[in-house]
């Protein structure tokens, strides 16, 4: 029989269940037979809503082992459900169960009402709704939070009295900047399309709307702060593209650091209002690939897309020749279906571009030469190669006129492209000769010299931006020591695709530094909170990443194997998967089984394992064109094209004086550090270290369904992405030596039940004593743990249980109710 709880709690037969379509759905259990147990998921009309994607109605044999996998020993006991739907929390700290099918749960609820964003302690998980929800994002809130959070005053946490909000991050971000004067950071993590980008934004316009003050005094629409505001649309314009996953899907990450001057405590105020005083950004990995090839129904950057959708007469603005082309005329770009994101079309797209632009002083004639530059990007994309004369081992570009227009735009005599894009210049034991390119190698030249201008372009503009946004340059005498910051983090989330490549290794790296410091931060959160708590520190125990981390970076780590493999006259990629393999056999954490074939090597990272295919590691690595290409590159008439294509030093170096004038980079064994991953590794370093000096919050972004649609929430994707997120680790981290809590007064209300005796309310109102007592009593029954230790712990404002208790004292109210219902029988049936 299916026991109804009367106070519409879970019985003890209702549990969730593993399942390998729909992660976790809530069951009952019917009965257990040795290794198997029976389960039937419930078809009442309350949990239909919940169950409206997972089968409801059948009925299943489980097997046992299948429950026990996440969670050995334990089974998932349900959630209350009340009136329907689930009785939902705002903070998971507050769910009496918190395990990976809770905070599942937790999350569909509140995402089905429309309720995107949900707490973990302080971390913020945002769902992505797929719709934009007016109402939340109002000027009335964006005040009603930077009221709340940064200029009352209180006692205890205002975050009790507002719903979870990415608003409480930034507005929290700002306080501790205005009241403490320490630098801030808000890392927003999440796979593409889960909202990293908008969070960002939202979060930056919020706080540019906190720095206005609580005041009209000190509002004062500035130019910084339009200018810091419009850098976002024009990244998205040169670094975003049209993906499967998501229509403006940003393809580097990006760190972007709000500057303040600091506040002036001599105005009297409680929190000195810090004004946004300007902006810096840091770029990591512009995906180069997508410049010269992408996949059917994805795009290229929408830069180029735009260009090609202005009017005629802009167009021959920029160059003659592009009057009257269309996307299908240039073969990196390709035709494909109009777009319209953000709400715009392409063209509309172009002129807020283009005004974006001049925002920042790029008019006029520094625009066209930005713009000819990318069409010669287009350009190079239309030069075909072949045999010259007959002969397969030397080429030649076969279409002249593609050719006249190329060395049009780029103003260099066709002549001296045609050799820089067929012959190699070759330099042996003093002798300089030059060697021929095959059709194919010389293709393979243009695409590699459209990736440099690209990506270098990309560069320049980014430094174009921080030149017109950061502070220093806008309050001039002031060095960047002089203000202090809000660094905001929009980096690429763990990937593990069918194959993974070397892009995927670089990011699922990043992913596992920011992981480290993820862990970390939590354990800290964990130990303050036990300290407000007063309870004693231990049995803290969560999974480290270091070993991951020494593989992939330390000494004999693929790292530097890899760039020792670069530089090896013979090197290979299967050479370096060999030698990766057979230096780290000892590590747990490279996978190395007979399946995998000569060039794979699979790496078990903190979010799953994942397997990388090596082939294009080396020459992804040392990421360099040709000496031929960059010589000619400097004859050209674009300035842009002439002289930035040299500028390999990351945008960190570039705000660093003493880099700037340091000669290249050699390892101990004098292996040049100069390859990509090397560069990426020391930027990287230099964030981890900027991150570490900051204080700083998390908002952890979850696409709740692949449809892309508003409502839905898929179990499968979203459970997936709570494990990479770290959210469950987290948990676990904050859950390892009390699994279950309450506060005081929930866990008064619900089990005073079991304690015959009432207990005596403190004349103080003070629970802990009260508590204290009444568990005490209910617990009596409990058998004692084989290390003697209590079966709970209360503290100032909760009661902490270690495994078993909470279950225990809801089986002992479940007889409780039993017992009731037996009475309430009898007393119907006349019996007593
Ligand atoms: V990627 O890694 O750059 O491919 P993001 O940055 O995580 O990705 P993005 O912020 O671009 O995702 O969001 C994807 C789409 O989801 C947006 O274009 C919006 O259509 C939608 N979105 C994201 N956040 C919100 C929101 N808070 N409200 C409504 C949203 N829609
Ligand atoms: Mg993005």
């Amino acid at each position: 029989m299916v026991k109804k709880d009367k106070g519409g709690a879970a019985t003890a037969n209702e549990v969730y269940v593993l399942d390998k379509d729909y992660a976790w759905v809530p069951a009952r259990l019917i009965e257990q037979n040795g290794e198997k147990v029976r389960v039937s998921i419930p078809t009442y009309a309350e949990e239909a809503q919940i169950l409206s994607d997972c089968g409801k109605g059948a009925k299943r044999w489980m097997e046992k082992e299948i429950h026990l996998k996440h969670y050995p020993g334990k089974t998932l006991p349900l959630q209350n459900i009340k009136n329907g739907s689930l009785n939902e929390k705002e903070d998971m700290v507050d769910l009496p169960y918190l395990h990976e099918a809770a905070i599942l749960f937790n999350l569909k609820a509140r995402h089905i009402q429309g309720l995107p964003y949900t707490r973990t302690g302080d971390i913020v998980i945002a769902l992505n709704p797929y719709q934009w929800l007016d109402d939340l994002y109002s000027e009335k809130k964006q005040n009603r939070y930077s009221q709340k959070l940064v200029w009352e005053s209180h006692d205890s946490d205002p975050r009790q009295e507002i719903a979870p909000h990415v608003y409480e991050t930034s507005a929290l971000s700002y306080k501790g900047l205005a009241a403490d004067g320490q630098n801030q950071s808000i890392l927003v993590s999440g796979e593409s399309g889960a909202g990293k980008t908008e969070t960002v934004k939202i979060c930056m316009n919020h706080i540019a709307s906190v720095q206005a003050g609580p005041g009209s005094k000190h509002k004062k629409a500035n130019k910084v702060v339009q200018r810091v505001v419009e850098s976002n649309p024009l990244l998205e314009a040169f670094g975003n593209a049209k993906t499967r996953r998501n229509d403006n899907s940003s393809r580097f990450g990006k760190y972007i650091q709000l500057q303040f001057d600091r506040g002036d405590a001599s105005v009297g105020e409680r929190i000195p209002p810090c004004m946004l005083a300007g902006s810096k950004c840091d770029v990591y990995l512009l995906e180069k690939t997508r410049i010269v090839q992408h996949d059917e129904n994805e795009r290229t950057y929408h830069i180029f897309y735009q260009i090609l959708a202005a009017e005629d007469s802009d167009k021959a603005a920029i160059w003659s020749g592009l009057r009257g082309k269309r996307n299908q005329d240039f073969k990196y770009v390709g035709k494909c279906a109009p777009l319209n994101y953000d709400g715009h079309t392409d063209d509309q797209h172009y002129y807020n571009t283009v005004k974006s632009l001049e925002l920042i002083d790029i008019k006029d004639e520094k625009l066209m030469t930005l713009m000819r530059a990318i069409t010669v990007v287009m350009q190079l994309g239309n030069i075909n190669t072949g045999p010259l004369h007959g002969d397969y081992d030397k080429s030649t570009v076969t279409n002249r006129n593609e050719l006249d227009d190329l060395s049009e735009l780029i103003g260099i005599p066709s002549n001296d492209m045609i050799h820089a894009l067929t012959e190699r210049t070759m330099t042996t034991r003093g002798e300089v000769f030059k060697v021929p390119l095959k059709p194919d190698q010389a293709k393979d030249s243009c695409d590699a010299f459209a990736k440099e201008i690209y990506s270098k372009l990309f560069l320049w503009l980014v430094r174009e931006i921080n030149d017109a946004t950061c502070a220093e340059k806008n309050y001039s005498g002031q060095r960047q020591a002089d203000f202090t910051t809000i660094g905001l983090l929009d980096i690429f989330g763990f990937e593990s695709f069918p194959v993974n490549g070397f892009e995927q290794l670089c990011i699922n790296y990043a992913n596992e530094k920011l992981q480290q410091k993820f862990t970390r931060d939590i354990f800290q959160t964990v130990q303050e909170e036990y300290k407000f708590e007063g309870i004693r520190l231990d049995d803290i125990m969560y999974d480290n990443n270091t070993d991951v981390l020494d593989l992939i970076e330390g000494r004999g780590g693929l790292l530097a194997i890899l760039n020792e493999e670069c530089v090896r006259p013979k090197g290979s990629d299967r050479e370096f998967v060999y030698k990766a393999k057979d230096t780290n056999k000892n590590s747990a954490c490279l996978i190395n089984d007979k399946l995998l074939g000569p060039m794979d090597f699979g790496i078990h990272h903190y979010a799953g394992k994942v397997v990388y295919f090596a082939d294009g590691f080396l020459v992804r690595n040392q990421d360099a064109i040709a000496a031929d290409l960059k010589e000619i590159a400097k004859k050209s008439s674009n300035d842009i094209i002439a002289n930035h294509l040299d500028n390999d030093k990351s945008l960190n170096e570039e705000n660093d004086t003493a880099a700037r004038n340091m000669p290249p980079r050699r390892g101990k064994s004098g292996i040049s550090n100069d390859t990509l991953w090397s560069k990426f590794k020391t930027q990287l370093n230099s964030l981890m270290k900027s991150l570490n000096e900051t204080q700083s919050r998390y908002i952890r972004c979850i696409k709740p369904n692949t449809l892309k649609k508003p409502f839905i929430l898929q179990h499968m994707t979203t459970v997936e992405q709570l494990r990479c997120a770290g959210v469950v680790a987290a948990v676990t981290i904050s859950r390892s030596a009390f699994p279950n809590r309450l506060d005081h007064r929930a866990c008064l209300e619900r089990f005073k039940l079991l304690s015959k005796k009432k207990a005596k309310k403190s004349s103080k109102g003070d629970t802990k004593d009260e508590v204290t007592k009444m568990l005490e009593r209910a617990l009596r029954g409990m058998p004692s743990s084989d290390d003697g230790r209590e079966p709970f712990v209360v503290g100032k404002t909760r009661v902490y249980f270690r495994a078993g208790a909470l279950e225990f004292l809801e089986s002992e109210r479940m007889k409780g109710w039993d017992k009731w219902a037996i009475d309430i029988q009898r007393v119907t049936r006349g019996w007593l």
